[in-house]
């Protein structure tokens, strides 16, 4: 493929002090998100979630090979099979599979197999990871850092949903082949995670759990 090139132009050009403030001011922003286990039944407009979904399109990608796929799920009875499958697994996992040292580090989040979430939300949003592409003849294209390329866009798409005052968490039923089949998914993908999107329950609660400092999380040369 010939290579072709177009001017980029600067979206926005600030102040010094201008960039100061809204660094500042989305760092606060940021931080008023938490992960929400009890959802309300409030409804999400789909125009809302499609607008985040070409956010998270918007994310780099390794040879921008856009390795994602959002599959949105409204629909009650698939919600109860998704629920079902995920807590099968999760019953094994709190059963014994986590093994004890994954388990206590789970304790202070108060987190057990019951996923009532996955049917009280109106919307989940399940994730899947485009190992390769294949064509009509069945011809595979490897996909280039698929699964760094993934979590890039499940990130631009949490503060995307955020940013219109949404609460999610990101559910991973360990392993999530489930999801494949119940949403009928090729070959080539992979289940990423289950995003759980909507408003939270009327006076939720939240783990009073902190973030790492700056010096904790970073270093200068
Ligand atoms: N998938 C399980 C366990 C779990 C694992 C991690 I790592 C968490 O941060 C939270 C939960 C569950 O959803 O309960």
């Amino acid at each position: 493929m010939t290579k072709k090139f177009i001017p980029f132009s600067k979206p926005i050009d600030l102040t010094r002090s201008e960039m100061l403030r809204r660094s500042a001011e989305f760092y606060e922003f940021m931080k008023s998100r938490r992960t929400i286990r009890e959802f309300s039944n409030e409804e999400v407009s789909q125009e809302v979630i499609d607008n985040c979904l070409k956010t998270a399109g918007t994310a780099p990608s390794g040879a921008n090979q856009q390795p994602w796929y959002f599959v949105i799920i409204r629909d009650s009875s698939i919600k109860a099979q998704i629920r079902e499958a995920a807590e099968e697994e999760e019953r094994n996992f709190y059963a014994g599979r986590a093994g004890d040292s994954w388990l206590e580090a789970l304790e202070p989040l108060g987190t057990n197999a019951d996923k009532p979430f996955l049917e009280t939300a109106p919307v989940l949003i399940a994730i899947f990871e485009q190992k390769y592409a294949i064509d009509e003849q069945g011809n595979k294209t490897k996909h280039y850092y698929a699964k760094e390329s993934v979590g890039i866009a499940t990130g631009v798409l949490i503060t995307a949903l955020h940013n219109v005052g949404l609460v999610t968490i990101t559910h991973t039923p360990s392993p999530m082949n489930f999801l494949t089949k119940i949403l009928k998914r090729p070959e080539g993908e992979k289940p990423f995670l289950l995003l759980v999107v909507g408003h939270p329950a009327e006076d939720v609660e939240v783990p009073d759990i902190d973030k790492k400092s700056l010096k904790d999380i970073s270093s200068q040369f």
